[in-house]
């Protein structure tokens, strides 16, 4: 990327690109204005947004996000530091250890492909920081939007059989990974980044260890050769170009697992507020959140037709029981048809066709319930100084004509 464009295309998305905000027709920024990763500058990626180019993110548009699979394409990047190069994949190994491991092992992928069962899976990964453009007052870090989410379907084997294989001893608490990434110091000493997850997750069915996504490899962005993919909870704890599994006799303890990094107020704050790292707690699952792939934001519609409307609902650790739409800013609301997920983990999809009463402007609002009996909330929940968890409604902006 040369140096110039990635400039003026900063400049492009501080202007352009309001997805949120007091100001309704704020909405209406469109894909067009958003700065697209298009002509393709990252090859196999079509129609992200780029936040950063050091580490590369770029999230995704919502009205392409329409398919209950996300096409590799489509999918997020988010990256802490600098994804490795020359990756060999037959060269490749994954180390099993840390001290509550009983035997450690040391893998290729092929080993990891001939000794555990091979699944392929749907699973929902969203980034903690998706919607934190919305903070008010701002905070600093990526400003993802709507769009650091997707499903991909992954194959792989569960994380389980390969920790059972090296056996766990009984004081097992949490599993970390290691990453081939390097740290954007240049020091090869740091880690980039090295969460995880607390052991019952990572022995749940939804913990992969994923050589491939949607029938193919997995996209170098996404973490090729190799990755963990851990459904529903922030998807910082999913390493990618992953080179070692550690289970920990504590909770993990590496690098962005403690300070503010993925953490969250053990009470709710005030927005604005400085929080003492000791009052923070690490992000679990992941809240229930729906998005709107269908319309597009902005689009015009004739009052004397159906509109047709659809997306997905997703939470991390339990299931979308509904979906409701209210097309008059939440005063009323209707039920959404809504599927059952492809595989525990995986986003569900809902739709439904509205009716406009009179011509004029209108926002479409959606939100989920979960089986816990959690909705979203209307507004931006819970404040907090890095910006994680929103997850409040999508809203879409309709002209009916
Ligand atoms: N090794 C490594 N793993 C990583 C990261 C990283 O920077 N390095 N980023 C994490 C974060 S914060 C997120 S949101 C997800 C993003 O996965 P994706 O880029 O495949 O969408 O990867 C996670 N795994
Ligand atoms: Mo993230």
């Amino acid at each position: 990327m040369k140096e110039l464009e990635t400039l003026s295309r900063r400049r492009f998305l501080q202007n352009g690109s309001v997805f949120f905000g007091a100001s309704a027709l704020a909405m209406f920024a469109s894909a067009e204005s958003a700065g697209l990763n298009e002509p393709p500058l990252i090859a196999g990626k079509s129609g992200l947004r780029i936040l950063n180019d050091r580490p590369l993110n770029a999230e995704a548009l919502p009205h392409l996000l329409v398919d209950a699979v996300t096409p590799t394409r489509h999918m997020f990047i988010r990256n802490n530091g600098v994804p490795p190069v020359g990756v060999d994949p037959s060269g490749w190994r994954l180390n099993i250890g840390g001290e509550s491991i009983i035997r450690p092992l040391r893998l290729s992928i092929k080993d990891l492909r001939s000794r555990y069962q091979n699944v392929s899976l749907q699973l929902t990964l969203e980034c903690g920081g998706n919607g934190r453009a919305e903070f008010d007052p701002s905070v600093p870090g990526n400003q993802w939007t709507l769009g650091a989410v997707g499903c991909p379907l992954w194959h792989g084997v569960r994380v389980r059989d390969v920790l059972e294989d090296a056996g766990l001893k009984n004081d097992a608490v949490y599993l970390a990974f290691h990453g081939a990434d390097t740290h954007l110091s240049g020091d090869p000493e740091k880690e980039v980044i090295s969460r995880g997850v607390p052991i019952e997750k990572a022995m749940a069915d939804d913990a992969l260890i994923a050589w491939g996504m949607n029938d193919g490899d997995l996209h170098p962005m996404n973490g090729h050769p190799l990755r963990l993919v851990v459904a529903g909870w922030p998807a910082s704890a999913s390493g990618k170009w992953l080179t070692g599994l550690s289970v920990r006799n504590q909770v993990h303890d590496g690098a962005k697992m403690g300070g503010q990094s993925y953490r969250v107020p053990k009470n709710p704050v005030a927005p604005g507020s400085v929080v003492d790292d000791s009052s923070m707690k690490i992000i679990g699952a992941m809240p229930v959140k729906s998005l709107l792939s269908v319309p597009q934001t902005g689009v015009r519609h004739d009052r004397g037709q159906q509109l047709k409307v659809s997306g997905h609902a997703w939470v991390g650790d339990a299931q979308v029981v509904s979906v409701d739409l209210s097309t008059d800013f939440g005063q009323t609301w209707q039920r959404a048809s809504l599927q059952v997920p492809a595989n525990v983990g995986a986003w569900q999809q809902f739709s439904a066709a509205l009716v406009f009463p009179a011509v004029g402007y209108y926002e479409i609002w959606s939100r989920a319930t979960d089986s816990n009996g959690l909705s979203q909330p209307m507004v931006l929940p819970g404040w907090n100084p890095k910006g994680y968890l929103n997850n409040a409604c999508h809203r879409v902006a309709v002209h009916v004509v």
